[in-house]
């Protein structure tokens, strides 16, 4: 290594640790944000010191701060005629590459540190995905359990009532997230609509196919799971033949990912809700979980009734300690913290792939990396679901509706190209096998030659 290279990379750390610094100053209270900054920030130490622009433009500090904060009221009378307050949220967090683009969560834990760690990890996801859309997130602390479907309606209609004047196809895109189905982005897009008074199919993506949504992208996010998850068991020469594998969550994520890991020959055996889970050795039973979540909208446990040989064990984390090849978790954030991953790494695991948004906390991530499990992060691994938003919306603005084998093979190419750039990424910059380091550089520079290019505003 030449002296120049090594001050480069002193520089690099030095520069990343007094970004860090500040940042953590600046939002002490927001924990989940610091996270997803800590784990993409230190990744990117090679990159920085091998390109002093991003030093000189100050792409860091600027990269980590929202374009803006949407924070609002959403008031909305429930069956009992009784006013209900809720906050709803928008990040608007990077718009280099394309509309703000990103998802809306509704459930109570909802607050502004959740809300910034979702909108910066899909700055560099949907880079990633090549398609061109930038990176937003919102929601509100609206928990949708229990509600009627009149309920559901007026709170969407009143959520975007005020929402509707900050997004638009070639401003802000939302989508679905957890609580966030095709229903809701329905009830959304009707109230859009009616106070746009112009059918902009492209505002929302998610919609039902046949009203301006797109096949295939309520398959998506688990389809493109699993097709990213085999290419990495492709990598070592396996594939998810008679794997036994584990997914967490049993919503749209997990519902699409058991589906096409099924198909391709593995055996799922768990599964679960926030109350907990289902082990089933021989194998889930996918409508039966269908029928639960899509149809019934009832709990986990019932499939006991559908499947009386099946074990239900109520909490979350112990879903870990089925031993599997193949760990998916599909459920929501740091659902798997280091004594999680020492299992997995005990039970002999030896591929763990995100469907979920930061479902490994730092500590697991670094026990993946140091035992050998090969690590699919989330931001390369789930987003297969953004990647068919932005086909949704390249089909509303042309117009037209394309078949979903059309829709599934772009997803497959999109999933592979991922894949292949973080790979290659990672091992240009001398971390061969780290997809975490390797997706994020190779989303990171994406934004960054943007922003560079735009110069500073
Ligand atoms: P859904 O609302 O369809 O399902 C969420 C599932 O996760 C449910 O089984 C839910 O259980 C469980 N869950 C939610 N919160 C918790 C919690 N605090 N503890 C344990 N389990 C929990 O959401 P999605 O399937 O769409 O989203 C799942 C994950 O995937 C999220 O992290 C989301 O950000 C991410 N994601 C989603 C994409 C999409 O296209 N939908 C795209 C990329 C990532 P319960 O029913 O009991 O609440
Ligand atoms: O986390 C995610 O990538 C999503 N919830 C999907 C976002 C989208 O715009 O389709």
């Amino acid at each position: 290594m030449t002296t120049s290279v090594m001050t480069n990379d002193t520089r690099a750390k030095e520069y990343i640790n007094s970004v860090f610094e500040q940042l953590k100053q600046k939002n002490a209270h927001q924990p989940e944000f610091l996270q997803a900054a800590e784990e993409i920030l230190f990744s990117l130490t090679p990159v920085v010191a091998q390109h002093p622009e991003y030093i000189e433009h100050n792409i860091l500090s600027r990269i980590v701060e929202p374009d803006r904060i949407i924070s609002f009221r959403v008031a909305w009378q429930d069956d009992n005629n009784q006013v209900q307050v809720n906050r709803g949220y928008r990040i608007q967090f990077n718009n280099v590459i394309g509309p703000y683009k990103g998802g809306l969560r509704f459930h109570p834990t909802v607050n502004e540190s959740i809300m910034k760690f979702l909108a910066f990890e899909q700055i560099f996801k949907n880079a990633l995905t090549g398609q061109p859309i930038g990176g937003g997130k919102g929601g509100s602390d609206f928990n949708p359990k229990g509600k009627s479907d009149a309920e559901i309606m007026r709170f969407c209609q009143a959520f975007m009532s005020e929402l509707y004047r900050h997004i638009g196809p070639d401003v802000d895109v939302p989508a679905g997230d957890i609580g966030v189905g095709a229903r809701e982005v329905g009830f959304m897009w009707g109230q859009y609509k009616r106070l746009r008074g112009a059918y902009e199919a492209g505002v929302l993506t998610g919609k039902k196919p046949g009203y301006g949504g797109s096949l295939a992208r309520k398959e998506a996010t688990g389809y493109g799971l699993v097709y990213f998850t085999a290419e990495m068991l492709r990598e070592k020469g396996e594939s998810f033949l008679n794997k036994t594998v584990v997914v967490s969550g049993s919503g749209n994520v997990a519902i699409y990912a058991i589906e096409k890991a099924q198909h391709y020959g593995a055996k799922v055996v768990a599964c679960s809700d926030s109350a907990g889970y289902i082990y089933d050795p021989e194998g889930i039973d996918l409508a039966a979980v269908k029928e639960i979540k899509e149809v019934k909208g009832d709990r986990i446990h019932t499939y006991l009734n559908y499947r009386p040989n099946a074990e239900y064990h109520e909490g979350c984390t112990s879903i870990w300690t089925i031993p599997c090849d193949i760990a998916l978790p599909c459920a929501t954030q740091n659902e798997i913290n280091s004594e999680s991953a020492r299992i997995l790494v005990a039970n002999g695991t030896k591929f763990v792939a995100e469907g979920a948004n930061m479902p490994s906390d730092l500590e697991a991530i670094n026990i993946y990396l140091e035992n050998d499990i090969y690590f699919g992060p989330a931001k390369a691994a789930n987003a297969g679901g953004v990647a068919v938003s932005a086909l949704e919306m390249a089909q509303n603005s042309s117009r037209t509706a394309w078949s979903f084998n059309k829709v599934d093979e772009k997803l497959q190419d999109i999933m592979k190209s991922i894949y292949t750039e973080s790979k290659e990424a990672a091992e240009k910059y001398g971390y061969a096998g780290n997809l975490v380091v390797g997706s994020n550089i190779a989303g990171f520079v994406k934004v960054a030659d943007g922003m560079v290019a735009e110069g500073v505003y």
